[in-house]
């Protein structure tokens, strides 16, 4: 027999089927006005989404618009829509100075004609750059790069509710350092320089960082953490975090403190390309992520990295919400309960800009010291056997050109991996060096470096000496 999916069967219509012809004909009636009022609330992952002040969104391939399974599932399931493709650097600028929008304009016209937000991915990655770009390097693709954010901003200003302005630009394992790239050779404010640019062209849109294998608390997640504490402590524009979530038969076990930890730094944070191995758990792992948003009051929503598990880039693994026929999954049914019934908490609707509450461990910025020199703060994150340490140097009442940070370790602990500082050793008193660019700091201003190690981490207040 064939199997129907069950998204042709709606609620209501089941269950008239249990009553007599008239009295259905009647309740039928109150049933349409309801549903009038309501909308499908709860019934879809969008409507179920929006019930808790969230979205629920898709990956969209502008080339798929014609096929009408894929739109169907699209149009009743899904209220947002990231461009897997159509808005990255080599689509929307193939050759410099030429933009080329057909692909992007086409998926906001389908969002904006069916009430999606968009997710505006990528203005920025070292990955599909356009060949021209990928040739460039030192001031002229710094110069590139800013006018590529400014004309692609510019051409969807109004239209995107998030922007991923910058994506991936941090390295795996386990040094929580920027990722080399051309991008990155043209200096460390490469990254706030895009979110500043991005800001100026279009001040409506929030602008988001966005990456992989930052799901959990570790090196790389701390990385960025210290990256988006020292932005918003210096007034540097982001408003989001995404977290892309491209799981395997497993997730982090601190998935959702995670979460949180960024959203006390005063950002939202969003699930941005959720897709999960097929495995025994797939289901389960989709209804913990998607209680760990709604968990999270800051997590203003989840986007799945495409529809069918034929439409995913993980060829094989099946790792998405309907089968390769459209039909719903069992891991589809485990996001809708979980919308259905969690959240209590709903992600702020104003469009006012987002206050800073306290973080839970040391404030992101300290006041200067009272005189020159610097001071150093400790925050430590620690599990059994292992920890991350962030430093936060701030410099008194002048310029700071160059510094040491000098940190006692408990005995037995042993450093293994510092970035943005040149470790002097790896246990005992370590000093700690400034390196070239963060070498020296602004009269107040402040600068972070960090650092992980095995055994139990530090505690106290460093000493920090200029020069
Ligand atoms: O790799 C998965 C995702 C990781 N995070 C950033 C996302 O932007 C990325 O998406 C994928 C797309 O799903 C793929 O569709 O990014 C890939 C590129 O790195 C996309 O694949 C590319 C193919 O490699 C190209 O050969 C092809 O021309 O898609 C292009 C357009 O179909």
């Amino acid at each position: 027999m064939e199997h129907l999916p069950d998204h042709r069967e709606p609620r209501t219509r089941s269950r008239l089927r249990l009553l007599a012809p008239a009295a259905a004909s009647a309740i039928a009636v109150v049933a349409v006005v309801a549903a009038a009022t309501t909308a499908s609330a709860g019934t879809t992952l969008g409507a179920s989404a929006a019930e808790k002040g969230r979205y629920f969104g898709a990956a969209v391939a502008a080339y798929k618009l014609s096929d009408s399974q894929y739109v169907g599932i699209l149009d009743r399931e899904f209220n947002a829509i990231t461009p897997e493709n159509e808005m990255k650097w080599d689509a929307t600028e193939p050759t410099q100075g030429q933009f080329r929008y057909t692909g992007g304009d086409q998926i906001v016209s389908h969002a904006q004609a069916h009430n999606m937000r968009v997710r505006g991915h990528t203005l920025l990655w070292h990955s599909q750059e356009p060949g021209w770009a990928q040739n460039l390097s030192s001031s002229a693709l710094r110069s590139a790069m800013m006018n590529h954010v400014t004309q692609v901003a510019t051409h969807y200003k109004g239209k995107i509710y998030a922007w991923d302005v910058v994506n991936e630009a941090f390295a795996d394992g386990g040094t929580g350092a920027r990722r080399d790239s051309n991008l990155q050779r043209t200096g460390n404010d490469w990254i706030e320089v895009a979110f500043r640019t991005a800001r100026a062209a279009d001040p409506g849109a929030k602008l988001c960082y966005n990456d992989y294998n930052t799901d959990g608390v570790n090196a790389k997640s701390t990385g960025v953490y210290n990256m988006v504490r020292d932005f918003k402590a210096r007034g540097v524009p982001i408003d989001c975090v995404g977290f892309q979530s491209h799981l395997g038969t497993g997730m982090p076990s601190d998935y959702q403190a995670n979460l949180q930890r960024f959203a006390d730094l005063g950002v939202d944070v969003q699930i941005t390309e959720l897709d999960i191995e097929q495995g025994s758990n797939q289901a389960t792992l989709y209804g913990n992520v998607t209680k760990a948003c709604l968990a999270v009051s800051r997590c203003t929503g989840i986007t799945v990295w495409g529809i069918r598990d034929s439409d995913s880039w993980r060829t094989g693994q099946n790792p998405l919400l309907f089968d390769n026929s459209g039909n719903k999954k069992p891991a589809y049914t485990a996001v809708l309960n979980a919308l259905n019934a969690g959240g209590t908490t709903t992600p702020p609707t104003t469009t006012a800009p987002p206050t800073t509450p306290p973080p839970s461990s040391p404030p992101p910025s300290t006041p200067p010291p009272a005189g020159s020199g610097c001071t150093a703060t400790l925050s430590v994150q620690s599990w059994t056997g292992g920890f991350v340490t962030n430093v936060h140097v701030t410099a008194g009442s002048a310029p700071v050109n160059g510094w040491t940070v000098r940190i006692a370790l408990p005995a037995g602990t042993v450093v293994t991996g510092t970035w943005s500082a040149q470790a002097g050793g790896t246990s005992g008193t370590v000093d700690f060096r400034n390196v070239d660019y963060n070498a020296h700091i602004a009269a107040g201003g402040s600068t972070d470096f960090g650092f992980q190690g095995n055994g139990v981490g530090p505690s106290g207040t460093p000493t920090c000496t200029v020069g």
